[in-house]
């Protein structure tokens, strides 16, 4: 396998499922590192709203269109600007998954069997599970390589799609004798990588948890936030002097490192700031600092929902630029598999 992706426009995809409202986890892990490689310009820059993968579980209908535009308000209110990144909603791009299903005739059964996400999601009732939900990774390696993405900035949960999608890169050009897909590197770095339920340490904040006290939403209110942090499961200890003293402590660690992120600092100048402090003192801080980042992304979110027709011709746009990329990557594909047009 080569990593040698020179040839290949710098390029940076990502996505995010419209499968409930955003959550702490979403900005953290995803979309503030996707504000941050669309001001770096170092790199075009396409994210994305995957509806697709959404309906992969049962997606209520009026509540899947209301999430996908909910989303796009998420993203445009964080600093996604739809002049200097594309913005769209994946089934507005058909290519994806048109690719989807070439790479469905590339990627091996026993790898799909093998995906974490699938075992999760699918649980003891796989037999039950949908179609889609199996494919799920291959739909998302199309997301990524219909664009010949380079770099795909992702939380740690999506590590191993990531793998996949290069083995399936990977294959399509041994099995075809082209360099044509690159092998896209994830991006997995900073102190949000995994952000964890607000109730259980072990548990990653999920927009489809049950329990809304697990997870901070992007358009909670700050007395919801206060709420939420306050009743946060922590242990009776204080905070640490360095990091190694969070060890096996998943709840304190959890929200020390909420804290760095959101002000951007290291776990370790968070811990030195607040050494021997108890929960009552941190916790305080915590939703100041939360409520003051959180809250005008909130009331920009909720102004933008107020016209969905502009969100929804802002997305019409995107995909108009997107297809520029994606219609010609999948006609080159199509040659290269024999397909004649
Ligand atoms: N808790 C998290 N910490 C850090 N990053 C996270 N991401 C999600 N949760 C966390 C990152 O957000 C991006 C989009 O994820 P997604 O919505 O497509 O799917 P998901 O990872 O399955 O997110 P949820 O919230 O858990 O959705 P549901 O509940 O519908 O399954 C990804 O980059 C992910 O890493």
């Amino acid at each position: 396998m080569t990593d040698d992706n020179s040839k290949f426009t710098p390029r940076v995809f990502s996505g995010i499922q419209p499968s409930g409202g955003l959550t702490l986890g979403n900005y953290l892990g995803a979309i503030k590192r996707f504000v941050d490689m669309q001001e770096a310009g170092s790199h075009e820059t396409i994210y994305c709203m995957v509806d697709l993968h959404a309906i992969t579980v049962w997606q209520d209908p009026a509540d899947l269109a209301k999430n996908t535009r909910e989303l796009a308000a998420g993203y445009l209110a964080s600093g996604i600007d739809p002049e200097k990144s594309i913005l769209i909603n994946q089934s507005q791009v058909p290519e994806h998954a048109q690719l989807g299903w070439i790479f469905n005739c590339v990627a091996r059964m026993g790898w799909m069997k093998r995906m974490t996400q699938w075992k999760d999601k699918a649980g003891k009732n796989s037999e039950n599970a949908s179609l889609g939900l199996f494919g799920y990774p291959t739909l998302m390696a199309a997301d990524i390589l219909v664009y010949h993405a380079t770099h795909v900035p992702v939380g740690e949960d999506q590590k191993q799609h990531l793998e996949l999608t290069r083995d399936i890169a990977a294959k399509f050009n041994h099995d075809y004798g082209v360099d044509f897909f690159p092998i896209t590197e994830p991006v997995i770095e900073g102190t949000a990588t995994r952000i964890m339920s607000l109730r259980d340490g072990s548990k990653k904040m999920s927009k489809s948890d049950p329990s809304d006290m697990s997870r901070i939403n992007l358009t909670d209110t700050a007395d919801d936030i206060a709420k939420k942090f306050r009743k946060a499961k922590t242990d009776p200890e204080p905070l640490p002097e360095t990091v190694d003293g969070l060890e096996n402590r998943p709840e304190a660690r959890n929200l020390v490192n909420i804290y760095a992120a959101l002000s951007d600092q290291s776990a370790d100048q968070v811990v030195a700031e607040f050494a021997g402090q108890q929960f009552g003192q941190f916790k305080p801080a915590l939703v100041d600092l939360a409520v003051a980042k959180m809250g005008p992304i909130g009331d920009e979110m909720n102004r933008l929902m107020q016209d969905p027709a502009e969100i929804d011709r802002l997305l019409a746009r995107g995909a108009e630029r997107a297809r520029e990329i994606t219609a010609p990557i999948l006609q080159q594909t199509y040659d290269i598999v024999g397909m004649v047009r």
